[in-house]
């Protein structure tokens, strides 16, 4: 329409619509309006305008309405809520000409759900049973038209953890801690933790393996008390539980630690380093002598009661030491050391006897030598500490008397290092009363803790003005450190006055 002056007036107006229908048009007047219509048909408007004169001009639309179905919007992602933990969830709904209701259901699910209101287009869910629930959203329109949607919420839940009743375990034993676990869908994690231990303890869990649903760990408790111990399931929902178990320490007694062998030569010290473990304290410390070589005199261990000792076997063989300890219960433990106590010298002969308030001398006659009671001889005027020069020019050759034992038993030992070859003799004189029985034991060729020879025990006499000698046996050095014994075995009567007397 053309005009040449201004328009005065314009406006839209229906002049047609199905049967039934309550259409709208708004607004009335402008050049501009919106059909509401509610039935699928027909509708016819008029549109008209007027200039400032009069002059009038309309012309008609025809609108054909169709019937445009809803759309129900719901979330696309799964969504998830804890078991009993309320979820909101928005749907929604769209249309042509307006959603007339929403109606929320539980499709499915492992078991009740709670959803109110169910004819909003959001809705609050709420489940117990874990698992997938698939929820439908249907939205209707004014022609009774729907449409629905499904969205589905995983109510998850936490895992859970059974552990067992309080243990009660010996102290420094290790304890296998088990723990049960289970989840609605999988255990990614487990953590150990230590809450609790008692003052002074180290102890430590130490994670293990896990078979099936059970998860275990590795508790040695090393003090008497309590140990608390937490095991925390985390799941792949990153939820967790925990529970808590306690672990009793009951008391044991200490555990004495002592080396299993200790080698030493005859008459030198053998330092012995004693330990202890315990749950509690160690009160004391108590070192024997359990068992001596034959013919030894050595002295128990000193001191006895600290927990590193000292012991000076004085022959060649095997002793045994044993640590006692004591904890702060009462409770003792213990533990045996060997002591063996090694001849490596080339010749070394032991003399002891079994008759107390006697005195017996051991005497070796030097290879080749023929008269006792010279420097030929080895024997307690002229031998202790350091003999005479026998050999070459070094030491190593020279004959040495540890010890002149005058008032019972010996022993007494002669060694030389190294000896020259030759027929070496030895004898015994029973210096002062009468020993019942005396032993003598010959090593040679070094190292060994087991004589080669042992010869009596013999009685010998020394009372009156002669007194009995005994010529126990030859012993023949070779090169080479090899060596023999030759028994000889004769006791005859001497005079007493110290004065030489032959081979
Ligand atoms: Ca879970
Ligand atoms: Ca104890
Ligand atoms: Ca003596
Ligand atoms: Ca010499």
């Amino acid at each position: 329409m053309e005009s040449e002056t201004p328009i005065a007036f314009s406006g839209w107006s229906l002049e047609a619509q199905p049967p039934g229908a309550m259409a709208g048009l708004d607004p009335t007047t402008g050049p501009t309006a919106t059909l509401r219509q509610s039935l699928a048909g027909d509708y016819l408007l008029r549109f008209t305008a007027r200039d400032a004169e009069g002059r009038e001009e309309s012309c008609q639309v025809r609108v054909e309405s169709i019937v445009g179905p809803p759309r129900a919007i719901c979330p696309e992602d799964e969504l998830r809520t804890p078991s009993n933990v309320p979820l909101t969830i928005e749907g929604d709904g769209f249309d042509d000409v307006g959603v007339v209701s929403y109606r929320w259901a539980v499709l499915d699910g492992p078991g009740d759900a709670a959803l109110a209101p169910r004819n909003a287009p959001t809705t609050v869910f709420r489940a117990e049973r874990t698992g997938t629930y698939r929820l439908e959203l249907t939205v209707a329109d004014a022609d009774m038209a729907t449409h629905s949607c499904v969205t589905t919420v995983r109510v998850v839940g936490p895992p859970a953890v059974f552990c067992p009743d309080p243990i009660e375990a010996p102290t420094r034993r290790p304890v296998t801690l088990e723990v049960r676990a289970t989840d609605d869908t999988r255990i990614v994690d487990v953590r150990w933790e230590l809450l609790a231990q008692p003052p002074e303890s180290r102890a430590r869990v130490v994670p293990g393996e896990r078979e099936g649903d059970v998860y275990s760990a590795t508790l040695t408790p090393d003090r008497q008390g309590e140990y608390v111990v937490r095991f925390t399931a985390i799941d792949e929902d990153g939820l967790e539980a925990s529970c808590e178990l306690l672990v009793i320490g009951t008391p044991t007694p200490p555990d004495a630690i002592c080396p299993d062998v200790v080698e030493v030569r005859p008459l030198n010290e053998a330092t012995i380093e004693g330990d202890a473990e315990d749950d509690g304290r160690i009160v004391r410390w108590r070192w024997e002598l359990i068992e001596r070589a034959e013919g030894s005199e050595a002295r128990p261990p000193a001191p006895a009661d600290a927990p590193t000792t000292r012991f000076t076997p004085d022959i060649a063989g095997e002793y045994r030491v044993r640590l006692t300890v004591r904890d702060d219960d009462g409770d003792e433990g213990s533990c045996v050391t060997l002591v063996r106590a090694v001849a490596t010298e080339g010749l070394r002969v032991e003399m002891f006897w079994d008759t107390d308030g006697t005195d017996m001398d051991l005497h070796l006659l030097r290879a080749g030598g023929d008269r006792w009671r010279t420097n030929e001889d080895c024997y307690y005027v002229n031998c202790i500490g350091r003999g005479p020069d026998w050999g070459g020019p070094g030491a190593e050759d020279n004959p040495r008397l540890d010890i002149d034992n005058t008032s019972g038993f010996g022993p007494e030992n002669i060694n030389i290092e190294e000896p020259e070859p030759g027929v070496y003799r030895i004898g015994v004189y029973a210096y002062r009363g009468t020993a019942r029985g005396a032993t003598v034991r010959v090593h040679c060729g070094g190292s060994t803790t087991e004589p080669q020879e042992i010869f009596g025990p013999r009685r010998i006499d020394g009372t009156g003005s002669t007194h009995d000698f005994w010529r126990v046996a030859d012993v023949r050095i070779e090169a080479g450190r090899r060596c023999s014994i030759e028994p000889v075995d004769r006791v005859e009567r001497v005079q007493h006055d110290g004065s030489p007397f032959p081979r």
